[in-house]
């Protein structure tokens, strides 16, 4: 298995990690979990996901460009992008693809535990000033972003693209970012500009963006393919858009090495993670410290954004044995975590929960 190629599309059942699978992890690192202890990601701990090389980005001829179905084609270089209506948020960005490795069958793609999901605080001018001084025609339907990195995917030479509907392009929090955690953006998360749309699974930020289409028809590119809900490659599915309700818990106690395992003593410990909704809030954060048999509320912290992570803590009383701990959150609109795994064709929109097991000593 090691030697085979495997192309987007292939599964596997076997629990060990292809050649593959291991070199895509190393280029595109998770989140170590006890990062979920912090409010906002230091850029040097957030996940990180590239479909092939970075692009080195020249700024000194480098200008984004507004074009297609508009009165005013315009381009901005960085130092007139910086000049524009300022705003920062803090955003919580999931790979849609997190929680892959736990599907079985397994696709052959960056094998993300649960990893991929950070929050950072992005700094930039609102996309909606500049597409209103483009001013879009009438047939405008849809804008496609371009990022200045290429590369080959389903058999195709292209630039990794994305397109949004003219509403959801338009909406106040959609950001042209330049800063990421009050810093100009490291090079691997997109510098010098990438898009920033609150609540949408990571690959709708476009990184390295160079080019900005008014469009007045569906964009149907490789990137809007691969992230659906299908039963195979022949079937068209559903796009997965927004990020699902998800919570995880920060690993308590002590890490056993190599293992992982975690070990902590008897007695009172606070267990506590963090929960998100895409553009949904959270309303509940449940714990389970006995594999999802009972389950007790969690006290949920103050709201950092509407489109941040929300912070929760639950009291335990840990007694000496095995435990399988168990977060679940459940959002604004009444959707729940599932108990099970969610197994889609490309491995994108798990939201099942997470197993933490613990072993208490006395
Ligand atoms: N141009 C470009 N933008 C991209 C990608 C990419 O490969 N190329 N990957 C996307 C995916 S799948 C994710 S999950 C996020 C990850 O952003 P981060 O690496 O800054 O965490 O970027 C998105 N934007
Ligand atoms: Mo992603």
């Amino acid at each position: 298995m090691a030697d085979e190629i495997l192309s987007e599309g292939s599964h596997t059942t076997e629990d060990t990690f292809s050649f593959q699978e291991v070199q895509l992890a190393f280029r595109n690192r998770g989140m170590p979990a006890e990062g979920l202890c912090l409010p906002i990601t230091p850029t040097g701990m957030h996940y990180l996901l590239n479909h092939w090389d970075i692009p080195a980005v020249d700024t000194s001829t480098w200008q984004l460009k507004i074009t297609g179905h508009v009165e005013n084609t315009i381009n901005l270089d960085l130092s007139a992008l910086r000049k524009l209506p300022v705003v920062k948020m803090p955003v919580t960005m999931e790979c849609a693809g997190n929680g892959r490795a736990y599907m079985k069958p397994r696709p052959i793609n960056q094998p993300w535990t649960h990893d991929a999901v950070s929050t950072a605080e992005w700094t930039g001018t609102p996309l909606k000033g500049v597409l209103e001084k483009a001013a879009l025609t009438e047939d405008a339907l849809e804008i496609i972003f371009t990022g200045a990195d290429r590369g080959i995917q389903s058999g195709q030479d292209q630039y990794y693209q994305r397109s949004l509907s003219i509403a959801e392009a338009m909406r106040d929090d959609v950001i042209l970012a330049y800063e990421m955690n009050g810093a100009p953006l490291e090079p691997q998360h997109g510098y010098p500009l990438r898009l920033i749309v609150p609540g949408w699974y990571g690959m709708t930020n476009v990184k390295w963006l160079s080019d900005i289409e008014v469009v007045s028809e569906a964009f149907n590119g490789v990137q809007m393919m691969f992230y659906r809900e299908t039963s195979g490659a022949g079937d068209a599915g559903t796009a997965i858009e927004t990020i699902k309700v998800r919570s995880l818990m920060a690993p308590p106690g002590i890490a056993v090495f190599p293992s992982l395992e975690r070990q902590l003593e008897a007695g009172p410990v606070t267990l506590t993670g963090r929960a998100w909704a895409g553009k949904n809030q959270i309303s509940r954060v449940e714990v389970s410290t006995d594999n999802g048999t009972s389950w007790n509320d969690a006290s949920l912290h103050e709201s950092l954004g509407k489109f941040a992570w929300r912070g929760w803590n639950y009291q335990w009383q840990a007694t000496p044995g095995k435990h399988t701990l168990i977060s679940r959150a459940t959002d604004s609109e009444g959707n729940v975590q599932p108990l099970e795994q969610v197994v889609t064709f490309y491995g994108v929109g798990n939201n099942g929960i997470a197993r933490v097991e613990v072993n208490v000593i006395p």
